[in-house]
């Protein structure tokens, strides 16, 4: 059995739901086959969420750690390759905390690469009908927050432990005028549970060879 623990964020920006957090526990009362799954929401804040992080990641004792955020205006699933240390907020989080350009991990590297096998991870969501890809920026904000943060505990305190950062589309509630794409938390919920099989049975180093660069 591998053991999993998917995190989802609160609310933000005004918004009254976060989809991240709806397909985290959609996943997680369904799992998919041989997968134990505890669900974790974290608050979108930057500091308290890392420290939400890493309690989940204490009481659950995962294998594999999967951290979700919404990203609206993004068509699909993206998987994000790679964390940066920069905080560099455009929006103030649910505390009121706006950094500019201040490191995740004051000293720590520049940057950590999802432990995930992202194409492996891509494909198995394609697989199963659910738009997606590679993403090669995870933004600045707290999502950004959390992969790098994610990457740096796995680095110094649970060597053990494989994760990596997905981020979700808004859901078509959050999107009525027509202008902006949206996926249902339960289609997001169907490629997760593929892109989990595919994650728990793929070595990160065996990670497909394909292509799936971009200029973005
Ligand atoms: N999305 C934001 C933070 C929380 C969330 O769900 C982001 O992309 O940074």
């Amino acid at each position: 059995m591998t053991r999993v623990l998917i995190t989802g964020f609160a609310p933000f920006g005004g918004e009254s739901v976060n989809p991240s957090w709806q397909a985290a526990s959609l996943v997680a009362a369904e799992p998919p086959a041989g997968l134990t799954v505890t669900a974790a929401e974290l608050p979108c804040v930057f500091g308290e969420s890392v420290e939400a992080l890493r309690d989940a990641i204490r009481a659950s004792e995962p294998d594999l750690v999967l951290s979700l955020g919404q990203a609206g205006g993004r068509p699909g699933v993206t998987v994000e390759r790679v964390g940066i240390n920069v905080d560099d907020a455009r929006i103030p989080d649910n505390a009121g905390n706006q950094p500019i350009d201040e490191p995740v991990v004051p000293g720590g590297p520049a940057a950590y690469f999802s432990t995930l096998p992202v194409k492996a991870c891509v494909a198995a969501m394609r697989e199963a009908g659910v738009p997606a890809a590679v993403s090669n920026t995870a933004g600045t904000f707290v999502c950004n927050h959390i992969a790098y943060a994610l990457g740096h505990l796995i680095a110094t305190e649970f060597p053990h432990l494989r994760g990596g950062f997905v981020h979700v589309p808004w859901a078509p509630g959050q999107v009525t005028d027509g202008t902006a794409p949206a996926l249902p938390p339960a289609t997001v919920a169907h490629g997760l549970r593929a892109l989990l099989t595919a994650a728990a049975r793929t070595p990160t180093d065996q990670d497909l060879k394909v292509t799936e660069g971009a200029t973005h």
